[in-house]
């Protein structure tokens, strides 16, 4: 009976073990995701304050980012338009895919919204 009784919490033993082992592999997968699909910089790229989404922006105000973006960095295989107006209208620049512009020219300091187009 002894030996049934300690069978038993060694397999508890060991699914904890393997439950932690799992939970840790997910935490890891997801670190590496860190880098989003487009970062907008204040200055040139690498330099300066930065912004980063993954996701389409309407309004770059709501994050502090409003007409700051001066160099744009896609970091994912879609083509991505940056606005000078709010809710993706006005002027506009494509970027992408996998592409960094150090000098956005016209828009510099105008981008206000942002979205992925394919
Ligand atoms: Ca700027």
């Amino acid at each position: 009976m002894l030996t049934k009784k300690f069978t038993v919490l060694a397999v508890l033993i060991a699914s904890s073990i393997a439950g932690f082992a799992i939970h840790h592999t997910t935490v890891s997968a997801e670190s590496s995701q860190t880098v989003q699909d487009v970062t907008l910089w204040d200055d040139q790229i690498g330099k300066g304050a930065s912004f980063d989404t993954s996701k389409a922006v309407a309004d770059l105000s709501k994050f502090g980012f409003n007409n700051k973006a001066s160099a744009i960095q896609v970091n994912n295989g879609q083509k991505w338009r940056f606005y000078a107006g709010k809710n993706f209208t006005g002027e506009y620049i494509d970027v992408g895919p996998d592409e960094a512009v150090g000098n956005i020219g016209r828009l510099n300091n105008r981008i206000s919204s942002l979205k992925a187009i394919r």
